[in-house]
């Protein structure tokens, strides 16, 4: 596998926006929002190039070089489409807002506002993401939204917000990784799932202090191996237990920070109780990381923070997919504070975010439980101030929601919701146990899909709506950083398709909705400052014109600290002490044990040039040629106990379906562990295998652990 890093011959210098060379702006994928520019004027003969940017230093990965291929890809949607006799056909726009506007009436009239749900997406811009908590709230009037972000950064944020006080991914500037010397990465691939992020970590794997804790032997693995770093070779699910041992660690050989856990913290001798229970041999025996391979990841992050080279603690949703992430993270946080590294300058703890608007897709509205600014749905001050900017009455605010899977599931149900609009994400495809899910949606009275591209899920859909995709809009995002960065368009739409914003409005007027939806990004984006001024997460001083001019701007950016916040929690953590907080958590492990008939843990995840469900990446030819078909990675002798070699055909089989696979051998495989990638849909669907415990506090479900058998396929 490799990393592809192309570097560009001639970097374009600056961050300035559209000029005679081109439109500057950003990835369309993930969550590090590399900086490129479009040169061109039809989807036809639009080029990429990289801009230099902090984030990505010049580089884009396979996916950002190929992005423009998104532009131009046959299979895009131009045209509303309508189920007619079973299948779906062209219809004009006015047709299908119609269908939708009359079955959303009739639904509601008929059942109840909550009748009605909404599934959004983290790829939606900040303006987007916004309009689409205040269409489900202010238009519908429905309880039932929230989105796929809920499956990738809920556990991470509901750990930050226990323990910090607040939730931003990285609480620093990705620039600070840059001069560590020891970087502890949990779950985390970013050679495969970032890789201009690995320019970040060329300083760590050269000292020899780059340290990986994933069940694989991963790209990202064997760079910290060849730098004479350190591979944590996991048992899934078993990262709380290597939690506990590292901080056991940290606490008896004398690596703990006492000043600042005394100064700074509270709570250090209720999770000392449950540490001093795992001896460093306990936790080998649970998770198969050597002892001294833990004295000696605990012993470079202490030496890199005393010799002050920079030591940080990152997780990702390697460590986070599972029904104890928030817990996982919890205990991670707390090895991260007995070291003392965070809120201190050249140390800290972060997580990875991973959708393209993952950071700020998880602020403005879209979750069950929440309001614009990172505020929460049952708190009566919040709903006081966002009511007051929407010009509605508090009471009329509906309160929390279904989390994604429960939202998910109860389609069709009695009391559950009987129409469904989903705008960026493809469940079908990404959620786990997705038969069941897939069958509820099937349930459904009407399924509405905005997409660009007849997903799996949309091709299910009753009514298909084509909307706008990043090039060809404007916007904002917030990346893995908390920075703000402007999304440009480069090219006109194809005759067609609206913008979703467009759709809101439309819709909200047709269902008689008193309250005007604007159609213009940069009216929402001010609406928005409004609405997030004085939460946690208050963008009220970020314009567009100070993002246009070039200005770096990290959230919080208010009237009180207008040049923003880079850095988080120097002075003070934002819990009501200003003290962060141990939590006392203990190791759970996964929910689903394996036995004689499932003997195998499967874990999932992703592939270099594959993007998430893949209903994007498997259109650009180059990416689906390099990825080839779904695989399953596992060790030879495990291959060989049920008579399977390097490309032969396997079911991977566990307690709720089946997933068919070409076998990759791969002897730095751990024997008891399999592992597949989740971008395909239909016989190769990962998800046909994954369950849906969910994480008691984040709602986040266990993909990265269930019970499986090989079963050749003659
Ligand atoms: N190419 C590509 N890049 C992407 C994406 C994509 O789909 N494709 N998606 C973006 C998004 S939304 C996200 S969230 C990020 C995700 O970025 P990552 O978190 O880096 O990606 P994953 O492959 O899901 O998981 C990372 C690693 O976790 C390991 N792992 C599995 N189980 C466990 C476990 O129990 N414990 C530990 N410690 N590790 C485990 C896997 O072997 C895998 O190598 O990537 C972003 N970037
Ligand atoms: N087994 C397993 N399952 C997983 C994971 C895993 O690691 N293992 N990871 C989980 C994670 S972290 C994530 S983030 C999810 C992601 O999974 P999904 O939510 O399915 O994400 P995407 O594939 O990005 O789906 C986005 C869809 O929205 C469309 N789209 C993109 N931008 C827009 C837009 O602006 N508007 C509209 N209307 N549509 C748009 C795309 O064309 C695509 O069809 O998968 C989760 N599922
Ligand atoms: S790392 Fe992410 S943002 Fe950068 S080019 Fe690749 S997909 Fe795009
Ligand atoms: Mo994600």
């Amino acid at each position: 596998m490799t990393t592809d890093l192309r570097t560009p011959s001639r970097p374009i210098a600056g961050t300035a926006p559209a000029d005679r060379t081109g439109v500057a702006t950003h990835c369309a994928y993930c969550g590090l929002q590399c900086a490129m520019t479009l040169t061109g004027s039809t989807a036809e003969d639009l080029t990429v190039t990289p801009r230099r940017f902090p984030t990505n230093r010049g580089g884009l990965c396979q996916k950002g070089w190929t992005s423009a291929e998104l532009l131009r890809a046959p299979g895009r949607l131009t045209t509303p489409l309508v189920r007619r006799d079973g299948e779906l056909a062209p219809a004009s726009w006015d047709e299908a807002l119609d269908l939708v506007a009359d079955s959303l009436v009739r639904t509601q009239t008929a059942y109840g506002r909550d009748a009605v749900a909404v599934f959004g997406g983290g790829g939606l811009t900040n303006e987007k993401a916004y309009q689409l908590g205040k269409f489900a709230r202010v238009a519908l009037r429905t309880s039932q939204i929230d989105y796929n972000g809920r499956w990738c950064m809920s556990s991470a944020a509901a750990a930050g917000i226990r323990c910090f006080g607040l939730d931003r991914g990285l609480p620093f500037p990705v620039t600070d990784i840059g001069s560590a010397h020891a970087v502890l990465l949990l779950g985390a691939n970013p050679a495969e799932t970032m890789p201009p992020f690995l320019t970040h970590l060329v300083r760590a794997a050269d000292a020899g202090g780059l340290m990986v804790a994933d069940p694989r032997l991963t790209p990202t693995a064997a760079k910290a191996l060849d730098g004479g770093g350190l591979h944590l070779q996991l048992r899934p699910g078993t990262d709380a237990a290597l939690a506990l041992g590292l901080l056991h660690l940290a606490v008896t050989e004398g690596y703990a920070d006492r000043r600042f856990v005394d100064e700074r913290t509270s709570g250090f001798e209720d999770v000392w109780a449950v540490a001093a229970q795992w001896l460093p041999e306990r936790v080998e025996r649970v998770t198969g990381v050597a002892v001294t391979t833990m004295r000696a990841t605990v012993a470079a992050l202490a030496r890199a923070r005393d010799t002050e080279r920079g030591a940080y603690i990152l997780s990702a949703r390697g460590s986070e997919q599972h029904a104890s992430g928030t817990d996982t993270v919890t205990a991670f946080i707390a090895l991260a504070l007995v070291l003392g590294l965070p809120g201190n300058p050249g140390t800290g703890f972060g997580t990875i975010t991973g959708q393209g608007n993952g950071q700020g897709g998880r602020e403005h509205g879209q979750k069950a439980d929440q309001l614009p600014g990172y505020r929460k749905i049952d708190d009566p001050a919040a709903r006081a101030h966002v009511a007051a900017v929407w010009g509605v009455d508090p009471s009329d605010l509906p309160g929390p929601g279904r989390s994604a899977f429960e939202l998910l599931s109860a389609l069709g149900t009695d009391g559950g919701p009987r129409v469904l609009m989903v705008h960026g994400s493809n469940p079908v495809v990404s959620a786990p146990d997705a038969r069941v899910v897939t069958e509820r949606l099937a349930a459904l009275d009407l399924l509405v899909v905005s997409d660009f591209v007849l997903s799996e899920t949309a091709a299910v859909a009753d009514v298909v709506l084509p909307v706008l995709q990043w090039a060809e809009e404007e916007g904002t995002l917030t990346n893995l950083e908390g920075r703000v960065l402007r999304r440009r368009r480069a090219l006109t739409a194809p005759e067609g398709c609206r913008s979703e914003l467009d759709v809101w409005s439309d819709l909200a007027a047709r269902i008689g909705c008193s309250t005007a939806f604007s159609t213009d990004p940069r009216v929402v984006f001010d609406e928005l400052r409004r609405a997030s001024a004085g939460g946690p997460a208050d963008y009220s001083a970020v314009t567009w014109e100070r993002l246009d001019a070039g200005e770096s701007l990290h959230w919080p950016c208010s009237t009180e600290r207008p040049q923003g916040t880079p850095r988080l929690f120097l002075d003070r953590f934002a819990t009501r002490g200003g003290r962060a907080r141990f939590v006392p958590v203990d190791h759970a492990g996964p929910v689903e044990a394996d036995d004689a008939a499932y003997p195998l843990v499967a874990t999932t995840g992703r592939v270099l040039q594959h993007y998430q469900s893949g209903a994007q990446t498997r259109l650009v030819d180059e990416l689906a040629a390099a990825a080839g078909e779904m695989f399953v990675q596992v060790h030879p002798d495990t291959a060989a106990a049920v008579g399977l070699d390097d490309g032969g055909t396997t079911d991977v089989v566990s307690r709720r379906g089946r997933t068919r696979a070409v076998v990759r051998l791969d002897d730095d495989m751990r024997p008891d562990v399999v592992f597949l990638p989740f971008h395909w849909g239909g016989d190769g669907r990962a998800n046909s295998l994954t369950h849906a415990a969910l994480d008691p506090t984040s709602r986040m479900p266990e993909f990265k652990a269930c019970a499986v058998r090989l079963e050749a396929v003659q």
